[in-house]
């Protein structure tokens, strides 16, 4: 195995690197010729010898100052040049390769979606193109012409301004960009192909105007303005909250159909998977909608925080991960619910990324080890990571946390910048000690909080005794005391708020906790309260305090904190769920307490209180979700549970559910907030009424009367769900109109895989010969295979070890076409640990096969050398 390991601790500056780049596209799909001419400088003046990066090419020639130089020696992945004759400390560097963009499936480097041709060069992508110092901290000036066929590539789009063009009399044309701002090469992009475009504009806050470009496959124009709004509202919102202006005349997103992840955020050419841009009222829900909007600005905003200031290696990528993830975060809670964006991304958080901790990939939000870069855009590094600024934020406040960004961005606008520089910007403009609070770059794991309390009935004194803990994790044993933000309220029974008091006076309601006990001292209580711990989840830890059923109640119905309410009610789910876990594994028979049926029908009948956090309380959490309140997951014990409670919720409510449902009438289809919260609040009843007897017909003329795809898909959901008659023919018909569209087709292909019937499985393999599959296109195999093995517990897990070895047989055809999607599609096959005996065997043995597999890809093997160490 070639796979060698980097370490965050062997960092070294760069003994050269390249000020300006010139690249000469000439495009074909069998084979397109690169000629890169760079103008390299040596930095460190006892440096004679120059590795470049690259692979997968054919190396054509290389020129030094314009001469054929021969002194370098070659290997698979890299070209070292010897420059012990050359004295001068600039020199150009002339390289020509020649690529085959038609066979790369692996979709990294240049690549073909459909006819058109498009890069993917972050992380280590750019080396598949030309030889290179690729590497994050070398920012050079690119100027890049495209040469191609005028009639199949009207468009040839690169970073920066468009400087030159021109037709050739062979019946292609040439366009030349220029970006003014230095990058690095993961920034690179270029497209060529035929577009739909749509076109609009942005006045900036001091007047400038950027052109805004937005290319749709032909005949997609009328998917394209939702995205283009959400862009304007993003780029206002920057320069509103963050002062942060966006720099170029253009700024040009192209949605594509073959793409590796959600999107990439390359200097002022986004391009996008297609799923994050495509939406109509027909082929989009509100989720869809919400997701294009999030992730368009999230692109948006590494404009500053990854492009203007980018990470000077990989180890520090949470640096503009996780803090653009806060941003976009923050963006959709001030532009929707502040509320319900905390509950999903609270829910996301601890269902993936505490898996991950728990796993054999568990590492700190800054990694100190790597062998595939790519295998470290994490939960961990993405969304642990927006915690910890998120934690930054709820110290500093938000006067603090903008001035901190202030500094963070003069210092170090142009440059490649560390996490520490970010932390230590932060610490001097607010002149405040992040020592300890620096740990959480440094350690993985999910802490523990412990809480238990004391109420003094004489003295009028409540005291809340607060140890932590982080259990040790696959990666590292010894873990250290964190500083760790705990917002909290105190309330009487009667669900009032208490100002909290210590000896002194009024305190702040977020504790630092930062020793391993402490124990902190209300006064002025006069009644034993309850309490609300982590308000907002103020910290991406779990928390252990023995709530009783009333207190619950208390919380769910009088906390002011939205997601404390919503916290509450998932507390008392989870303790229905683990009662009967256990029941079912002793054979005995299932229930429901009387109680917490009664909250629902409480929290129901008051929906117009909150009707998004109604939704929101009301969802039954996923199989996959209540996994993870497991050390030991029982697939079938959830899975049977799960059912039983929806049925049981459903037969509890009915008449309710049924109320509430013929309540709410929406005509016209629009995307706003109240909206988006009725047609979800009328989907959660129909996702139980589904259970019921009145099931088959409701569903059907849900389907049959919607006019937009959220309810076309919840009817679906709930059918095959429920397992209801109609939903076969609801599922062809369905196909039958959509057959001809990939991305609509995915939801489909993901319902097929999630269904509960035994016989999922085979129909999950003949649907890998449907028309509308394609191995080829990462969304196809993700809606069909990932969900099946991400999201489909029972089946997956089958105990007779089919879920497994159909995985397996995927991933070795994977490994060599596109590792990355592998590497993706594997992780629930690593986490074996959390299984029974049998299942643990079973799934290591698939490992093992996989392991065999020739040529193993460094991203499949980095997994499975931990997973099996
Ligand atoms: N920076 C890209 C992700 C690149 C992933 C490379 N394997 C998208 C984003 O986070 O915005
Ligand atoms: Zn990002």
């Amino acid at each position: 195995m070639y796979a060698k390991a980097k370490y965050r601790k062997d960092y070294q500056t760069p003994d050269f690197t390249v000020t300006d780049i010139y690249l000469d596209f000439q495009l074909e799909p069998e084979k397109t010729v690169v000629v890169a001419t760079s103008q390299y400088q040596r930095l460190n003046k006892e440096s004679t010898t120059l590795r470049l990066d690259g692979h997968d090419f054919q190396f054509s020639s290389i020129k030094l100052n314009g001469k054929p130089f021969s002194q370098y020696q070659q290997d698979s992945e890299s070209l070292t040049l010897d420059l012990a004759r050359v004295e001068a400390d600039q020199f150009e560097l002339e390289i020509t390769t020649i690529l085959s963009p038609a066979a790369n499936t692996s979709l990294q480097g240049l690549y073909q979606s459909g006819e058109a041709f498009c890069t993917q060069c972050e992380a280590e992508g750019f080396r598949q193109i030309t030889y290179m110092l690729d590497r994050p901290d070398v920012l050079a000036r690119y100027t890049t012409k495209i040469t191609a066929d005028k009639a199949k590539y009207p468009f040839l789009l690169s970073n920066g301004n468009r400087i030159n063009s021109g037709d050739l009399e062979d019946g292609r044309h040439w366009v030349e960009w220029n970006d003014p701002f230095p990058k690095p090469s993961y920034l690179f992009a270029l497209v060529a192909g035929d577009f739909d475009v749509l076109k609009d504009q942005f006045i900036t806050k001091t007047g400038r105007k950027v052109a805004l470009e937005l290319y749709v496959n032909r005949g997609n124009l009328d998917r394209a303005d939702w995205a283009m709004q959400s862009l304007k509202r993003a780029m206002k919102w920057d320069e509103e909250r963050f002062d942060l202006e966006y720099d170029l005349d253009i700024y040009m997103i192209v949605a594509v159909d073959f793409f590796n992840m959600g999107a990439m955020e390359n200097k002022g050419l986004n391009i996008f998977n297609d799923k994050y841009v495509l939406a109509n009222p027909q082929t989009a829900t509100d989720d869809d909608y919400l997701a294009i909007e999030s992730v368009i600005a999230h692109e948006y905003f590494h404009n500053w925080t990854g492009n203007r200031v980018t990470c000077r290696d990989w180890f520090q990528l949470s640096l503009k991960e996780g803090l653009t993830v806060f941003r976009d975060q923050e963006f959709s809670s001030d532009t929707g619910s502040r509320p319900v964006n905390r509950i999903n991304n609270v829910k996301f958080l601890r269902t993936v990324q505490f898996a991950e901790d728990a796993g054999p990939m568990a590492h700190p939000i800054r990694p100190e080890k790597v062998i595939e870069m790519n295998n470290f855009y994490t939960v961990t590094v993405y969304e642990k990571g927006a915690e910890v600024i998120r934690m930054l934020h709820t110290l500093l406040g938000e006067e603090g946390f903008q001035k901190g960004m202030k500094l963070y961005i003069a210092e170090n606008d142009g440059k490649a910048a560390t996490c520490e520089d970010f932390v230590s910007a932060m610490e001097r403009a607010n002149d405040l000690d992040l020592s300890q609070f620096r740990r959480w770059y440094s350690q993985s794991g999910t802490p523990e909080l412990t809480i238990s309390d004391r109420y003094d009935e004489k003295n009028h004194v409540y005291q809340l005794q607060v140890s932590q803990l982080t259990p040790p994790t696959a990666d590292q044993m010894e873990k250290v005391n964190l500083h760790i933000p705990l917002k909290i309220a105190l309330y009487d029974e009667k669900g009032a708020v208490q100002t909290l008091y210590d000896a002194d006076g009024v305190v702040d309601n977020v504790l630092n906790i930062t020793q391993k006990d402490q124990t902190f001292e209300f006064h002025n209580i006069y009644t034993k309260p309850v309490p609300a711990l982590l308000c907002d989840f103020s910290a991406p830890v779990k928390l252990d305090y023995d709530y009783s059923t009333s207190q619950l109640i208390t919380l769910l119905k009088f906390a002011e904190n939205g997601f404390i309410r919503w916290d509450a009610a998932q507390m008392l789910l989870a303790a229905e769920l683990r009662r009967n876990v256990t029941n079912y594994q002793q054979g005995q028979p299932l229930d429901l307490s009387a109680e917490t049926a009664a909250v629902l029908y409480q929290v129901l009948d008051n929906h117009q209180k909150d009707i998004e956090l109604t939704s929101l309380i009301l969802t039954l959490p996923k199989a996959t979700e209540f996994a993870e309140l497991f050390k030991t997951i029982d697939p079938d014990a959830i899975s049977a549970v799960r059912e039983f409670m929806a049925q049981t919720i459903a037969d509890n409510l009915k008449e309710l559910l049924l109320k509430t449902y013929n309540q709410i009438r929406l005509d016209e289809y629009q995307i706003n907030r109240q909206d988006i919260a009725l047609r979800k609040l009328r989907n959660v009843c129909l996702s139980y009424l589904a259970y019921s007897n009145i099931g088959n017909n409701l569903v059907n003329k849900h389907y049959t009367y919607s006019n937009n795809m959220t309810d076309t898909l919840a009817a679906l959901t709930s059918a095959t769900q429920a397992k209801l008659a109609c939903r076969d023919s609801l599922l062809a018909d369905f196909e039958q109109k959509w057959q001809h569209d990939g991305l609509v087709m995915d939801k489909w292909f993901a319902l097929q895989a999630t269904r509960p019937e035994d016989n999922v499985l085979q129909n999950v393999m003949q649907l890998m010969d449907h028309p509308s599959f394609n191995f080829n296109n990462p969304n196809r195999v993700r809606s069909l295979i990932g969900a099946f093995a991400g999201q489909n517990l029972k089946a997956f897990h089958a105990i007779d070890g089919s879920g497994y070895r159909f995985l397996t047989d995927i991933l070795i055809k994977l490994n060599k076409s596109n590792p990355q999607i592998a590497s993706r599609l594997i992780e629930p096959l690593i986490r074996f640990a959390r299984y029974d005996a049998q299942r643990q065997t079973l799934m290591k043995r698939a490992l093992e096969r996989i392991s065999e597999t020739e040529d193993l890809s460094r991203d499949l093997f980095e997994k499975i050398e931990k997973a099996l160490q």
